[in-house]
């Protein structure tokens, strides 16, 4: 039988386990990254394990998710993560020089390969044919000091692409409809394998769009073959030699087909607050915007910014519309001015930001209290904006650009219709992509031999070895589709903490409830319950970290997000699945008291768990684990787990 891409790149790095869907299996990882909000931990997790060097092929440190620098806590942060890249051998890139995931694509990312990264967005270079996959930060931090990385086979799903886009609809719209059709649950325990003859019509950086937003479908990777557009985009970077050519077998088998046909995709958007909540632009016509936003890693290169510049020549943005650009990366802005097309938007009322995540999460650019904002970006969660009850849709650079024309929202083709002179711009790349490379500082290059850590940069809590007894109340019940946004917000006056976990706790889960926190102390352990899809979103292992730091024991859920998952093993918090009877049940306020001798049923491999509620009634949770995610979870934690076998002359530290 042949094989599917992702069964030859994982076959190629499978050091542990079998390629069935389901079983765990460890994989070796070539490249990591990293970035600055999770970056901190991953450094000083590095540091507790003992670890001295960078083992994988390479390492790359980026500053990007806050660098305007409000506070002397993140420049401390990007101080240490310079210093911790000098002493233990990785890239660094400067604050400024653009968000991670595009920086990555541009400089490092290869086909083949495999990549783990400290974010959900990580799977953007699977448009160029390399195995990405996000996760928490000590699994990287581990892989990062030789360690295999452990995931759960996914499914591969063929998603077939036939036909070509016709005008106005883009590769946004391609990545709208598969969450319109599927859902932000949609790819749990999946990887969204592309084929077909539409493959050859997107060019690479259409494709890592889609591979980028595949993270909101909840996917664990999403992959396009190679192709002639993937060594034309190597070659543009001046990386040709790096080139290799992927493909599926052709009798390769999948767990499951979709089939997208290309020239039926109209404009889309996601409407408020869910990336999933998507319809056909015209259904949302009408609505009065103020502000405009083209950036963040799905749709902020330079090829997504020039639909932009094309359609705004000779034009200005609406009197009642704010437009900003924030692109990707410095290479986009550097071509983009030396193009002369930064002065052609700055004239059409354009304001132009730093190469940043910023305001993907609340950082700058906070929309208007009751407003409407038209955001290029690949969330929209409620509340991620930096305003509670924020309106934020999701839409291409077309759309949003034809709403900044024309104050409202309004199908690019309805507009081109009305103006009669406007014209689809279409998708292009530019000659080279010839930016300079000044921002990025080679591990030869290091300015830092020492660790430098600011006032604000704390150790890394560890959890006692898990008890026979566990019990305490539900302090927490939430609903469906509680993000990592939800559990620890990321907006300016705390993400400066990520750093300082005794700190950062107290945010923890403040936009469920902002008494949780203190409740959460004050009582001797607890519970938290959640409905499905628990802990979606983010790579954050703080979600974690910070209700293990308050003492939550233990988290009763319908289903789990698969990054949230494993950081909960990570730092020693029972994952428990219920099922919706029971979860209906149950109160917050309830007592909680897990029957069994917790410590040896997880150890002995015991996948139902009897839960005594009040002292009255009874339900059965699931823990749904593999061998080395039971004795992570009994032993406290990664951390103490690794440090455990190594200290008893076991395997390598970083080899769990
Ligand atoms: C996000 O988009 O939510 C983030 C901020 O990039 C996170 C990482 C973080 O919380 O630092 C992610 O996607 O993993
Ligand atoms: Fe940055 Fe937003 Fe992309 Fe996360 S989703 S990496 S915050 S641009």
């Amino acid at each position: 039988m042949g094989q599917t891409l992702t069964e030859k790149i994982l076959d190629d790095h499978l050091v542990e386990g079998e390629l069935t869907p389901g079983e765990e299996i460890g994989i070796e990882i070539d490249q990591v990254l990293t970035q600055d909000t999770t970056g901190t931990l991953v450094w000083l997790q590095f540091e507790a394990l003992g670890l001295d060097e960078v083992q994988t092929e390479l390492a790359a440190q980026y500053c990007d998710h806050q660098t305007y620098q409000f506070d002397f806590k993140n420049t401390d942060d990007h101080r240490f993560l310079r210093s911790a890249a000098g002493k233990f051998g990785a890239y660094f890139s400067r604050p400024g020089n653009g968000i991670c995931h595009n920086v990555h694509k541009e400089n490092f990312a290869a086909p083949g390969k495999t990549l783990l990264g400290s974010d959900s967005h990580t799977p953007t270079p699977g448009g160029m044919g390399e195995l990405a996959i996000g996760s928490g930060g000590l699994d990287v931090a581990v892989a990062m000091g030789g360690g295999a990385y452990y995931v759960e086979m996914p499914e591969v799903v063929n998603v077939r692409l036939e036909g070509e886009l016709p005008a106005w609809a883009t590769a946004k719209d391609v990545i709208l409809e598969m969450l319109r059709r599927l859902s932000v649950k949609g790819g749990v325990g999946k990887i969204f394998e592309y084929t077909g003859p539409g493959v050859e019509t997107l060019s690479v950086p259409e494709r890592t769009t889609i591979t980028n937003m595949g993270t909101e479908l909840g996917a664990t990777s999403s992959i396009f073959p190679t192709d002639e557009k993937t060594e034309d985009y190597l070659s543009k970077l001046g990386r040709e030699d790096e080139y290799v050519e992927l493909q599926p077998d052709d009798d390769a088998e999948y767990a499951d087909q979709i089939t997208i046909d290309l020239s039926e995709i109209e404009p889309l958007i996601a409407c408020p607050s869910m990336p999933d909540k998507v319809v056909p632009v015209r259904e949302a016509a009408g609505e009065d915007v103020e502000q405009v936003m083209i950036g963040s890693c799905t749709n902020g290169g330079y090829p997504d910014i020039l639909p932009a510049a094309k359609m705004l020549e000779g034009r200005e943005v609406d009197m009642k519309t704010e437009m900003i650009i924030a692109p990707a990366s410095k290479q986009a802005s550097e071509i983009l001015a030396r193009q002369g097309w930064t002065a052609e938007l700055m004239a059409a009322g354009v304001n132009f930001s730093e190469a940043t995540c910023g305001a993907c999460i609340g950082i700058g650019h906070v929309p208007g209290s009751d407003s409407v904002s038209l955001r290029t970006f690949n969330r929209n969660f409620e509340g991620r904006s930096g305003i509670e009850d924020d309106n934020v849709y999701l839409c291409s650079p077309e759309v949003a650009t034809a709403a900044a024309i024309k104050g409202e929202i309004v199908d690019p083709r309805d507009l081109a219709d009305e103006l009669g002179d406007l014209e689809d711009p279409g998708f292009e790349l530019p000659e080279t992509f010839d930016g300079s490379k000044t921002d990025i500082i080679e591990p030869e290059e290091a300015v830092d031999d020492e660790l430098v850590k600011g006032p604000n940069i704390g150790d890394v809590p560890l959890k006692d070895p898990l008890d026979a007894h566990l019990e305490g109340e539900t302090l927490l019940k939430m609903e469906d589709n509680i993000t990592t946004d939800h559990i620890i917000p990321a907006t300016q006056d705390i993400l400066m903490y990520r750093s300082n976990i005794p700190k950062l706790s107290e945010f923890t889960l403040s936009r469920v409830d902002d008494t949780f926190a203190q409740r959460a102390l004050d009582s001797d352990g607890g519970f938290l319950v959640a409905g499905e899809n628990y802990g979606q979103g983010s790579s954050r292992e703080h979600a974690a970290l910070c209700p293990m730091y308050l003492g939550i024991e233990g988290v009763l859920a319908q289903s789990f997000a698969r990054i949230h998952k494993a950081n909960l093993f990570n730092f020693g918090l029972l994952p428990l699945e219920i099922d919706e009877e029971d979860y209906e049940k149950i109160e917050q306020g309830d007592d909680i008291e897990i029957v069994d001798d917790v410590a040896e049923a997880v150890r002995s491999g015991q996948e139902e768990f009897t839960v005594r509620v009040n002292d009255d009634w009874e339900l059965t949770g699931h823990l749904d684990a593999s061998e080395r995610e039971r004795e992570i979870l009994a032993d406290g934690g990664k951390l103490t787990h690794v440090k455990q076998k190594h200290d008893e002359g076991g395997a390598a530290p970083a080899d769990d």
